[in-house]
């Protein structure tokens, strides 16, 4: 197997892929599997039934499913923040002593932003900002306190259309609830519920995650670093992290650069000790602390087949079973470390933040100890250079210019046209988008159009692998961004983080908001987001938030349940009426970037811009 953007040797996921053909139900066509007098194919066109047993229309089946795979999407992002919360209150509480509030000065902006008082005590401010955020996810009734965060106009909107959020848990479950068999059966409402919910992750879940790690781990700012297998030693103990929880990681990338470990690590014949990052995880160490990235989704196996790697550990999201077999077949000791997430044939050692600390020294005393066991190594030598740290602080002091602290130059610069708009680029690598390449070809695309890309999760990867991120990209950028990431120094393509950090994305949108000249809703902004290569709920859950927050979003693959003709309607265009914001699905990278500075251009010309 030679395909760009690979290194060239078999990816056991990608043939995987080739043997098994997706299924066209669950793709274009409605298929339904709710109840037992199913499952039920049913299609508008053509041959076959028209509605389900129980009557069920394709279009209410196609929302039904769309509005489950947010609520699953969802439920993921913000059962990791709540991982996250309960360490960030143990540490207030003094009981998780691998931890600190790193970054004082952001829980005192975010405590009085949240309007939860003005103890100096740092870690009174935490129980205070610990005890609103574990609040949001059982509140019953109201609204989301972080929704007071999207910008005036859109927080009406969304209280005209019912779509402010109450508790994060309640939105998941009422979707679980109203997609069941013979409850909501109205097409649009259930989307309006899958934006609900979506709403309570965007704003919710994933405002709350990105925040509480800035405290506890520091709030990102531009460092180098280096991505793709040859991020691997071959004379050193390797460990590749994965998964989407960086409490465990941040522990054990701290006592890695002990002088212990490296002694420890002598005494086998290794160098030292190092730690590289994979999927979601790889971008939260990467942004805070420059750990390498090993690589994205896609090549999870991969880096197991170098036969280079000590220990592998993972907790949840986006692990695939297939590693276990892949590890089989070499001395890697695979360990699962959430209590949530364990898989046949991995050793489990669980994580808590009581006990991090022991943890940690654990599980590299495995890995040294697991060292002597090598056999062949193969490490393929590309690593190539990115430049991370992108947040709504960092762009905010690296675009502020002489408004150092506001966003009116990033508006000034697409006012006068030398940015057109923005694009966010997010989500996974999938071994069925098209060769793995899309993201080289879409960003490029953009770049060369003067929009400026921000990315994150395995997307961000795939573009730090294609030499995007770094500053000297801008030599391919149209002349307008080209003069503007010059002068600045950045890169044309601004890494901002793993996917509950598109957090950070709509904070940026709504500082935009904030700064005047655009408009006054974030659907009036020339921005737009896509997921070329999505495979998860995850990314269906961002995507759904976006548009319910006024930006479009273009999806690659496939989009589920568009063979029906009026959920595609709606889906597509009818959501602009109540969102101005709506769907669109392109599989062609080349033509996806075309929809979207169509869109941006089409955003400029309302705002009267076009020039
Ligand atoms: Ni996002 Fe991250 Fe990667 Fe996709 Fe998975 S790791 S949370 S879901 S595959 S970007
Ligand atoms: Fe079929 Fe209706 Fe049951 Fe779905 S809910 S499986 S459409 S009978």
């Amino acid at each position: 197997m030679d395909k760009p953007g690979t290194t060239g040797r078999v990816i056991p996921a990608l043939d995987r892929a080739r043997e098994i053909k997706p299924c066209p139900l669950g793709a274009g066509e409605s298929c339904c599997r709710v109840c037992a007098m199913g499952p039920c194919r049913v299609t508008e066109s053509g041959k076959g039934a028209r509605v389900g047993v129980c009557g069920a229309t394709p279009d209410t089946i196609a929302a039904r499913n769309l509005c489950r795979m947010i609520a699953a999407g969802t439920a993921a992002h913000s059962d990791h923040a709540r991982e996250v919360v309960q360490t960030f209150c143990a540490v207030a509480r003094g009981t998780a002593p691998g931890f600190e509030l790193c970054d004082r000065e952001k829980l005192s902006r975010l405590a009085a932003q949240l309007g939860c008082g003005k103890a100096e005590d740092p870690a009174v401010l935490a129980r205070e900002v610990g005890k609103l955020f574990l609040g949001e996810f059982g509140r019953q009734e109201g609204e989301l306190a972080l929704a007071a965060l999207a910008p005036p106009r859109r927080l009406e909107r969304w209280r005209r259309l019912g779509l402010v959020p109450r508790g994060i848990d309640r939105e998941v479950v009422e979707s679980l609830h109203r997609t069941h068999m013979g409850v909501d059966q109205e097409a649009l409402h259930l989307l309006h519920q899958g934006t609900r919910t979506a709403l309570a992750d965007g704003w919710g879940g994933s405002v709350i995650a990105t925040a509480v790690r800035d405290v506890l781990f520091g709030t990102p700012r531009p460092v180098r670093s280096r991505v793709d297998l040859g991020v691997l030693k071959p004379d050193c103990v390797n460990i590749v992290v994965h998964g989407h929880e960086p409490l465990l990681p941040e522990v054990l990338v701290r006592l890695a650069a002990d002088g212990e470990m490296t002694a420890r690590a002598r005494a086998v014949g290794a160098a030292g000790v190092n730690i590289a990052g994979m999927c979601c995880t790889a971008n939260e160490i990467l942004m805070r602390h420059d750990v390498p990235v090993a690589s994205h989704f896609l090549q999870q196996e991969l880096a197991i087949i170098t036969g280079a790697v000590e220990l592998m550990l993972v907790d949840v999201q986006c692990v695939m079973q297939g590693l276990a077999a892949v590890a089989a077949c070499y001395h890697t000791r695979l360990v699962t470390t959430s209590e949530k997430a364990r898989i046949k044939g991995a050793r489990h050692v669980e994580f808590s933040p009581a006990t991090a600390l022991d943890t940690a020294r654990e599980l590299l005393y495995a890995a040294i100890d697991n060292f002597p066991n090598r056999r062949r190594v193969d490490i393929p030598p590309q690593a190539v250079e990115l430049v991370t740290g992108f947040g709504q602080e960092s762009i905010r002091h690296a675009l502020g210019g002489r408004f150092r602290g506001s966003y009116r130059m990033l508006n000034e610069n697409i006012i006068n046209g030398w940015i057109r708009g923005v694009a966010g680029v997010v989500g996974c690598t999938n071994p069925r988008a098209a060769s793995g390449a899309s993201h080289g070809v879409l960003v490029r695309e953009l770049v060369a159009n003067d929009v400026l890309v921000l990315v994150t999760g395995c997307a961000a990867l795939a573009c730090a692998r294609d030499g995007l991120l770094v500053p000297e990209a801008a030599d391919s950028a149209g002349p307008g961004l080209r003069e503007v990431c010059e002068a600045l120094g950045i890169p044309p393509v601004l890494h901002c983080g793993s996917c509950v950090d598109n957090s950070r994305i709509l904070m940026m949108a709504a500082e935009m908001v904030r700064a005047g000249g655009l408009g006054e809703d974030l659907s009036d902004l020339p921005v737009a987001g896509c997921a070329p290569e999505w495979m998860s709920e995850k990314a269906l859950a961002v995507g759904q938030y976006f548009i319910g927050s006024g930006i479009s979003v273009g999806l690659g693959v496939y989009f589920p349940g568009a063979d029906s003709k009026e959920f595609a309607a709606q889906v597509f265009e009818g959501l602009t009426q109540d969102y101005g914001a709506a769907w669109f699905f392109e599989p062609d990278p080349q033509a996806l970037a075309r929809k979207i500075l169509a869109h941006i251009e089409e955003k400029r010309r309302a705002l009267g811009i076009e020039g």
